[in-house]
């Protein structure tokens, strides 16, 4: 591939391969390999102990099937590893208009895709009272009721009347000495490919790919049924399933380019060029922003937004500092976000490595000569040596 990249005219053109993940009727999950010019299977394999996505077709299914099945009633304690299960959080809307996340329901159900039934209802020891506050209604005629939009603010138009300045050939932009592939897939969404600087005519290679392959949110309540709540955003519903698709004038303004990417379904979000995707995992948004600078430096900026995952609280209740109260009777558990990022670093070729930087204090203690006033901090730099498992050393 490296070969081909320095010379894509030349003879060594390598082999295009699809990486095919397939999940059966029982939810099975094989991994092929397939040559595309001859349609030839090179690997195909049953993959065990793993689970494979839920599928935007699993996710619809899930919720119309939780509000019909509940015939198969048991209290279960757990059911292994070996089913891909779902724990469903479940809600009351008044309303179609109204916020669906608004109120919170205090029990959860678990989903078996395979049967597409309801195998139990997770009912909590503790059991706490629904929200009566006045339903939100996120009607766009809504606004006029609590009203209206603002009328103080200028309009902004932004034109290039000499055109832009990037230029794009098939998926390869260059812009301001930058020149990249621009790649997608249901799972990471965008995946840049081949990024290189032209430093005074000298292109250097600096990364051969980078994605961000996965997003974490480790939830904090430790009271069940809470204690299963972990989503992995990308690896569980896909970036690029859940990427939103742009339109101009409504997203975004003039001189944006738009790109579609291509799903083996009718999903065809398209990608707007300011090097972002915008996808909605329930109820977050996020903004996956890759900025090029002119300096040479790509900082990575996410952005994230969109309504608290909140449950039920009792009045006077100890939360043990798990959650926070965020409005009479309820509360937002304790989570983060963690972002992977898969780098694929080509600085110059493929000899070199990544590594972190680490802000720590002065081992010396105050009043020793090396850290007298107790000011001495320094970076600590290790390698990041393995791409799986405890990278960090
Ligand atoms: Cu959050």
């Amino acid at each position: 591939m490296i070969a081909w990249l320095a010379n894509p005219h030349g003879p060594c053109r390598p082999v295009r391969f699809a990486h095919a993940v397939v999940i059966s009727d029982e939810r099975k999950i094989f991994e092929g390999l397939i040559d595309l010019e001859t349609s030839k299977i090179f690997k195909w394999e049953q993959l065990h102990g793993a689970q494979p996505i839920i599928t935007p077709d699993e996710l619809v299914s899930v919720e119309h099937g939780c509000r019909k099945d509940l015939k198969t009633i048991r209290y279960d304690e757990r059911f292994g590893s070996s089913r891909g299960l779902q724990q469903e959080l479940m809600y009351y809307r008044p309303d179609v208009d109204n916020n669906q996340y608004q109120y919170r329901l205090n029990f959860c159900l678990i989903w078996d895709p395979v049967t597409e039934e309801v195998i139990t209802i997770d009912m909590p020891k503790v059991r706490r009272p629904q929200v009566k506050s006045r339903p939100l209604d996120y009607h766009h005629l809504a606004i006029g009721w609590e009203g209206e939009y603002r009328k103080d603010l200028k309009p902004i138009n932004i034109t290039q009347p000499q055109g832009v300045s990037f230029k794009l050939a098939g998926r390869e932009l260059e812009w301001q000495n930058w020149k990249f592939h621009i790649g997608f897939n249901y799972r990471e969404g965008l995946v840049f490919n081949d990024i290189a600087f032209n430093n005074k005519g000298n292109v250097r290679p600096i990364f051969y790919s980078m994605s961000v392959a996965e997003m974490g949110v480790p939830y904090g309540n430790p009271e069940f049924p809470h204690q299963g709540k972990h989503a992995f955003d990308l690896g569980e519903y896909g970036g690029g399933y859940l990427t939103n698709s742009l339109a101009l004038g409504c997203d975004s303004k003039r001189s944006i380019y738009y790109l579609a990417p291509y799903f083996p379904t009718l999903l065809v979000p398209s990608v707007s060029m300011r090097r972002m995707t915008v996808f909605t995992a329930g109820n977050y948004e996020y903004a996956i922003a890759w900025v090029f600078h002119q300096d040479g430096t790509m900082p990575p900026d996410r952005k994230l937004t969109g309504i608290l995952n909140i449950y039920v609280l009792n009045a006077a209740e100890d939360t043990h500092g798990w959650v926070s109260e965020v409005h009479k009777g309820v509360n937002a558990h304790n989570h983060q976000h963690l972002f992977c990022l898969h780098i694929n670093p080509n600085l110059d070729g493929a000899n070199n490595s990544v590594h972190m930087i680490d802000t720590v204090p002065s081992d010396a203690p105050v009043g020793s000569p090396e850290n007298f006033y107790s000011n001495a901090f320094y970076a600590k730099r290790p390698i990041l040596t393995r791409p799986h498992g405890h990278g960090r050393l």
